[in-house]
């Protein structure tokens, strides 16, 4: 990793920190609406893997999917309109969190659907596949998806047809509020997949460096025509499964242990040891992200809710 990267993926990890924060303030005054859920603590693995990636890759997300899309390059302002349920939202405001979309970026969507967006995601790679593009589509999922019936089906076809796609599994340990050891023997996301015979790997998803050059590897093969990849990385959640959640099974020492490892304080770290940046260029790119976070707020709230007609306009059947 050299120092433009690593300034270019703490500008994004700050970015999406500084727009979950002000989220959290936002559902607590009643200005964001819908179920809410962050990824604060697992930047690193938006910002890398989608750093790596073209406007025309196709990105597929889940119901955690803020970071995702704003590294993918979906527009802040346009997202937190649709967060406070605004016409101007990716999705005309009628969407939320959970149904953030913007196909111009390759942000092909956000699902409330456990696993549903790893069949979608291959009948892009297919589509791709066929018409011989080089163009490669991501997936993310959590380790709660893998136990889904779809999952098997997805890795199978994928595997057998050989698609452009690379599985991105965030594995924070936690379905909700059950901890993986409760709902299955697989410890480990990418030994699930071990039968297919496929390339795959599991990182710490809070090393940042060790992510991009994990996902890179895979990357560059599945361009080249090969596939499917899973990268598996490691990761926590430093909030609850939703906004509101109590989370009365969170472990303290778990929780301090994951502070430390924070992804954007680690790069932070790394990038001042290596001499890329001074503590006036660290708070600058917190500053600056926090700026554009205001921003994007004011820009929403001057959007209009939407017009109850418009409801009548997006069906399809009378
Ligand atoms: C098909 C389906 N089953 C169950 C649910 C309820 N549900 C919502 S989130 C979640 C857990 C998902 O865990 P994981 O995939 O690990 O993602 P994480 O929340 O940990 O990021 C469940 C079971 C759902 N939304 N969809
Ligand atoms: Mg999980």
């Amino acid at each position: 990793m050299d120092a433009d990267v690593a300034i270019g993926l703490l500008r994004t990890m700050w970015r999406i920190r500084c727009f979950e924060e002000r989220v959290v303030q936002l559902k607590r005054s009643l200005q964001v609406h819908g179920l809410i859920h962050l990824s604060i603590g697992g930047e690193g693995v938006a910002a890398a893997v989608c750093g790596r990636l073209r406007d025309d890759d196709a990105v597929y997300s889940g119901h955690r999917a803020h970071g995702h899309a704003i590294a993918k390059g979906a527009p802040i302002d346009r997202l937190m309109a649709e967060l406070m349920g605004r016409s101007d939202g990716v999705c005309r405001g009628l969407g939320g969190s959970m149904h953030l979309v913007d196909a111009e970026h390759g942000f092909m969507g956000a699902t409330g659907v456990v696993g549903g967006n790893l069949p979608l995601a291959l009948g892009t790679a297919l589509t791709h596949h066929l018409q011989e593009a080089d163009r490669v589509t991501v997936v993310f999922f959590g380790d709660g998806a893998v136990q889904a019936g779809h999952f098997n089906e997805s890795i199978n076809l994928a595997a057998l047809w050989r698609l452009p796609v690379i599985f991105v599994c965030e594995n924070n340990g936690f379905a909700e509020f059950t901890s993986r050891e409760e709902h299955s023997t697989i410890e480990r996301v990418s030994d699930v997949v071990a039968p297919y015979g496929f390339e795959r790997t599991t990182v710490k998803g809070s090393d940042v460096p060790a992510v991009w050059e994990a996902f890179g590897g895979f990357l560059d093969a599945a361009r080249g025509g090969e596939g499917p990849f899973l990268l598996e990385c490691l990761t926590y959640r430093r909030r609850g499964h939703y906004e509101g959640d109590q989370q009365k099974y969170r472990d303290a020492a778990a929780e301090q242990e994951w502070a430390e490892r924070d992804p954007v304080a680690q790069l932070t770290r790394r990038a001042l040891d290596e001499g890329w940046i001074d503590d006036e260029a660290a708070a600058a790119i917190e500053a600056e992200a926090g700026e554009a976070i205001e921003e994007a707020v004011r820009f929403a709230r001057e959007s209009p809710f939407p017009e109850p007609a418009i409801t009548a306009e997006l069906v399809y059947a009378r």
